[in-house]
């Protein structure tokens, strides 16, 4: 069947001399995502090669530093107190364990510890404890990224003084559809942290996650709101989902796979500088998918064997992965990774 002939206006999208962009028209971004799969591609590589070392990938490791029983009701997640998906709760961690994981992912390679928390928003008393674990991981010479839910001005403050770098919050999916996904807290809820996370001088790491059951207008309008923000996140997530049973997403139907990788190329193309992170869902993925999605501009991914309560591909096939590809670790001399 022949295709579509692309819109016009996608002639006018970025070249590699562009200014960064914060004024895309929903038209544009559809019509990047229309063009022929090799044509987007190679945009996605030259956007990748004009602003990144083009074989270089970031290594974040997660740790889940409280687990399950959350209040919320986000329907792709095992940790909702709502669906039974036979998790067990755990409470906040000790700041002494999360110090000896810090130094495992700092000896594996890792580059950033991210601390996931199965919270709405976190108390005070737990602030104080996350802001020592904060400390423990800058001290064991990693980047520290916290996840905690939604934060005030003033928690965004406490976690930058305690020396936090990154906070993610994500959007998930775009202001129509979210509300399929999440009722308890709305989209302008999850603007409004990430303002807090900025004006408190954090960076910024924001996503979503494909797979959800969301229309390709869903994705356009995700990756347009994260690139209209008025400065683009530092790092950009792109998850897909993970089908926990008991969520009620669990049967969702697969992700065209090419679908995924053009998501993966128009984040690149609209957020050229930003780490654009190959996140959760890579555990099924075959090497030659994830090869796809590094060749449309992701330089990111989560690496250890788990992400917070789900696998991911163990520190020995992401190892040959990246030897076979030619890949470099980010901040790793020669790219070799780990000790
Ligand atoms: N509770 C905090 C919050 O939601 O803001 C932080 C942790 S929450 C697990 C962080 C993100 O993980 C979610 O926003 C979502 O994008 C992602 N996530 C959770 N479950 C997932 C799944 N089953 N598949 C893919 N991504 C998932
Ligand atoms: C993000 O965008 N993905 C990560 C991290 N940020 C916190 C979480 C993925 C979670 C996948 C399901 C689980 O392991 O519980
Ligand atoms: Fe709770 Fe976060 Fe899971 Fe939503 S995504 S249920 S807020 S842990």
């Amino acid at each position: 069947m022949p295709r579509m002939k692309p819109h016009p206006d996608v002639d006018r999208v970025q070249s590699d001399s562009d200014p960064i962009r914060h004024d895309w028209s929903l038209d544009e971004v559809r019509a990047l995502f229309a063009l022929p799969f090799a044509d987007l591609i190679l945009r996605a590589q030259r956007a990748h090669r004009a602003h990144h070392a083009p074989n270089t990938v970031q290594m974040s490791t997660l740790l889940s530093i409280k687990t399950g029983a959350c209040p919320e009701d986000c329907a792709y997640c095992p940790q909702s107190v709502r669906y039974d998906t036979g998790l067990a709760a755990r409470s906040l961690m000790e700041v002494a364990a999360v110090r000896e994981c810090a130094a495992a992912a700092r000896a594996a390679g890792a580059t950033r510890f991210c601390m996931g928390a199965a919270y709405r928003s976190p108390k005070a008393r737990d602030l104080k404890v996350i802001a020592e674990m904060i400390r423990a991981v800058r001290e064991a010479g990693l980047e520290s990224c916290a996840t905690l839910g939604m934060l005030t001005p003033e928690q965004a403050a406490e976690l930058k003084a305690a020396g936090l770098d990154y906070y993610n919050h994500n959007l998930d999916t775009s202001a129509e559809f979210y509300g399929e996904i999440i009722t308890t807290r709305t989209y302008q809820d999850r603007l409004d942290t990430l303002q807090a996370v900025r004006a408190a001088g954090l960076k910024v790491c924001c996503g979503g996650i494909v797979g959800l059951g969301e229309s390709p207008e869903d994705r356009a309008q995700l990756l347009r709101t994260l690139a209209n923000l008025p400065e683009h996140p530092e790092s950009v997530p792109i998850n897909r989902l993970v089908r926990v049973p008991g969520t009620p997403l669990a049967d969702r139907p697969d992700v065209d796979p090419f679908d995924f990788v053009r998501t993966i190329a128009v984040a690149r193309l609209l957020m050229p500088r930003a780490h654009v992170r190959l996140s959760a869902g890579r555990d099924d993925m075959s090497d030659e998918l994830q090869a796809l999605c590094f060749l449309a501009g992701a330089n990111s991914i989560f690496y250890g064997e788990r992400l917070l309560t789900t696998g991911n591909p163990d520190v020995e096939r992401d190892r040959r992965l990246f030897a076979r590809l030619g890949l470099t670790a980010e901040g790793h001399e020669a790219g070799r990774i780990g000790t």
